[in-house]
């Protein structure tokens, strides 16, 4: 019997590809040398996607609707805003995400971009590797410290509860906000994002991204953060209003800012590099061998269950499993 069809809309972890070549006949959307064609070719056979944020590939309805025989779209990844869920759950596509193994991997990185956001430990870095320290004299003390600071988080799920007990360790107060309040969750709770934003003094955003978060942060947030104000995203680039988030910087409508995530990635607006007081970082939140490998696991068990006949492990809430 010939093997089920799949398409890789990018290149993917080696581990990947080559478990699911063993389970799929796979084809490379981003290998081959006229892409239109191939999808001609195969579009009336696939039956399974293998895609990703970083492939720069939208799974949205109408790419969806060339595939006659669609089953499941695995996304490499927790956040799966590119693809249409809506679409794929009224064609019962199972739509399947890369959850918990990586929580833990992104919010270490949520706290080190913190950390060296309010203590400036890449720029002190870089005076000492440029012989300053010796000439200069010592880097100069830091306007913030987390000492008497106020947190914020705008979402709170799997990876917002493990950067808040992070932050907690440190000694800092965590409010949060969300569409509803978390019944299990004791710490002060925000409806209003504005109102948050004025009683703390820095927001950790980690919302999913996608049309319901897009510019969530924006300039009447960050003017209620206020001048001591630091915002650190490792969300999605579009949950913020980027012209305003660098039109607070460069006012002092806000004092600091790190991004793990941008609009545009990789080709960010070359302007950020311009911005001194903004901690920069290229989307590295779950990036370890370790996590990255977990996640690669779990996408490939996930496709692999449509072959194997098995309930995939981690469907999105949109698309549940009920059966092949
Ligand atoms: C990855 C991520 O960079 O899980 C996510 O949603 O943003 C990151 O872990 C991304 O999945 C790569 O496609």
């Amino acid at each position: 019997m010939s093997k089920p069809v799949l398409l890789e809309t990018g290149p993917m972890m080696t581990m990947v590809s080559t478990q699911l070549g063993q389970a799929f006949a796979t084809h490379r959307l981003h290998e081959a040398p006229d892409r239109e064609a191939l999808l001609k070719s195969i579009a009336p056979d696939v039956v399974a996607i293998c895609t990703g944020g970083h492939t720069g590939v939208k799974t949205d309805a109408a790419f969806q609707a060339r595939f006659p025989k669609l089953r499941i779209i695995g996304n490499f990844g927790v956040g799966y805003d590119s693809v249409d869920v809506v679409a794929a759950a009224k064609r019962g596509i199972i739509v399947t995400n890369t959850p918990d193994v990586l929580s833990e991997e992104v919010a270490d990185t949520a706290l080190g971009l913190l950390l060296n956001t309010v203590r400036e430990f890449g720029r002190a870095e870089d005076y000492l590797r440029a012989g300053r320290w010796a000439k200069e004299g010592d880097y100069p003390l830091t306007r913030a410290s987390l000492r008497d600071r106020k947190l914020g988080m705008v979402g709170m799920g799997r990876i917002g509860q493990a950067i808040a007990r992070r932050v907690e360790a440190f000694g800092v107060p965590v409010a949060y906000f969300s569409r509803t309040k978390k019944p299990d969750i004791s710490n002060a709770y925000y409806g209003d994002l504005i109102a948050m934003a004025k009683a703390v003094d820095t927001l950790m955003v980690i919302t999913p991204g996608g049309p319901e978060t897009k510019n969530m942060i924006n300039a009447s947030v960050l003017e209620a953060l206020g001048p001591r104000g630091i915002l650190i995203n490792v969300a999605r680039g579009t949950v913020v209003d980027e012209p305003a988030l660098m039109a607070a910087l460069r006012n002092g409508t806000i004092q600091a800012a790190g991004l793990d995530v941008f609009w545009n990635e990789p080709n960010i607006n070359p302007e950020w590099l311009t911005v001194p007081n903004v901690t920069l970082l290229p989307h590295v939140g779950s990036a370890s061998i370790h996590t990255r490998d977990g996640m690669g696991q779990l996408l490939v068990d996930n496709l692999v269950a449509l072959a194997k006949g098995s309930a995939p492990k981690s469907p999105v809430a949109e698309t549940p499993f009920k059966a092949w």
